[in-house]
């Protein structure tokens, strides 16, 4: 088989870029190791920047998006019992978010790659770049048991943060810049009218609490757990009651609980792979770094990746030139390291650390005071939580 572009992992990154390339007449083939059941089975990222939403638009995947998302104008932040509005809109001139989930993205995505006809390959297995620094790429995978090999003029890495393109790259060119928080979060998913209109992030004694949410009857909540936690150990009473040991008063008071119908714990770290691309391999989305979900930015930075990835593909193909290529890693990582930046402040603002002293309390305290008093750090919040330019 032989395509232009070979993409490895079927997650919203690959998809998308497939999807893009797809309207401008570029061919792409996407790799994906699970079954489709089980990349749709995911619950993960709920809250869409608008660049993201206004990418979804035009590339035609955005219908039910704006049928069935909401644009959220602001969210509250809780601290010792008292909750402040971010007003998103009325600090950034305008500018909202879109709660919608990950899964629906993915849903959208994949529904629009098969009535265009796009090879999206699930159960792909033991799926291996070859060649990257050669004009002539290759992929090799397997599909119940016989093997294939994909020829192709570019390789883009979407496999995620466990996947085989970043590992391609010999160590001796990668740099990796990590930091792993000594906790993680236990969410769960539930059929119950969320808290609030907006979400609720909390700061508490007991740890940081997360009242989210994916529609008006279906709920998602987290709270910062211990990062070696069983999720078995969690019945959905012991979740509830920590929960609302971590919310306002008033709020706790408001909660509706119910079943869970999806629990699990993710870890947090905050990791950059440089560069982002090795020969003719182009790393996007969580394939090249991942933030802590506290300030949103995971999906949202695997978004823009697949803007500059797919506008470089494009001037390839269109123009003949490689400048946008080349020049690809540097302008994402530009973005990342911004996203970096935020997604560490916040964690680090609304997390209790174990570790912490006295003092680094006594600053935190200071810092979420410093929010609740001063419009002008606010404003440097909203920025931030609404997505920086492309
Ligand atoms: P994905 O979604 O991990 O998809 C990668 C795909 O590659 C496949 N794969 C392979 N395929 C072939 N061969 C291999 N060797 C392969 N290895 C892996 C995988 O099966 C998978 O299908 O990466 P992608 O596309 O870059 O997307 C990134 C996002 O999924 C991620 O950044 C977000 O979910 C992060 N995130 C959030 N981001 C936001 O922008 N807003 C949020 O509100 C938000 N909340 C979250 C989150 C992530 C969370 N977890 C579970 C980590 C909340 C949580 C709890
Ligand atoms: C979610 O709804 O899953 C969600 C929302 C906001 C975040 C992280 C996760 O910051």
């Amino acid at each position: 088989m032989k395509t232009q572009v070979a993409i490895i992992g079927g997650g919203p990154s690959g998809l998308l870029l497939s999807q893009i390339l797809h309207l401008k007449g570029i061919q792409s083939v996407v790799l994906e190791r699970q079954s489709r059941d089980y990349v749709l089975g995911r619950i993960r990222a709920g809250v869409l920047e608008q660049g993201l939403a206004d990418m979804l638009r035009s590339a035609g995947v955005g219908d039910r998006m704006d049928q069935e998302g909401h644009l959220h104008g602001g969210f509250d932040i809780a601290h010792e019992g008292q909750r402040m509005r971010i007003d998103l809109s009325g600090l950034t001139g305008g500018k909202s978010v879109m709660v919608y989930g990950q899964t629906e993205v993915t849903l959208d995505l994949y529904n629009a790659r098969d009535e265009m006809g796009g090879i999206v390959v699930d159960n792909a297995q033991n799926v291996i770049p070859h060649n990257l620094t050669s004009g002539t790429p290759y992929v090799t995978y397997e599909k119940e048991g016989v093997s294939h090999r994909l020829e192709c003029d570019f390789i883009a890495g979407c496999d995620g943060f466990h996947g085989v393109s970043r590992q391609s790259i010999p160590e001796a060119v990668r740099q990796e810049y990590e930091k792993v928080y000594p906790f993680g979060w236990l969410g769960v998913l539930s059929e119950t009218p969320p808290v609030s209109d907006e979400l609720i992030y909390n700061h508490s004694e007991r740890g940081f609490a997360l009242c989210s949410m994916r529609s008006k009857s279906l709920s998602r909540y987290y709270v910062q757990c211990d990062i070696n936690e069983d999720v078995e150990n969690w019945s959905d009473d012991q979740f509830w009651e920590e929960l609302k040991s971590r919310l306002p008063t008033e709020t706790a008071a408001q909660l509706i609980t119910g079943p869970s119908i999806e629990k699990s714990i993710a870890p947090l770290r905050s990791f950059v792979s440089e560069p982002l691309c090795y020969g003719r391999l182009f790393l996007a989305g969580d394939a090249g770094h991942i933030v802590p979900p506290t300030g949103a930015k995971g999906l949202n930075l695997a978004a823009s990746d697949i803007h500059y990835l797919s506008t470089a593909f494009i001037q390839y193909y269109t123009e003949h030139s490689e400048t946008k290529l080349r020049e690809y890693s540097q302008t994402a990582l530009k973005r990342i390291w911004k996203a970096m930046r935020f997604s560490w402040w916040m964690t680090t603002l609304l997390h209790r650390f174990p570790e912490n002293s006295d003092f680094d309390r006594r600053i935190q305290k200071a810092e979420l005071e410093y929010l609740f008093s001063s419009e002008v750090a606010r404003k440097v919040l909203a920025e931030n939580y609404v997505g920086l330019p492309y």
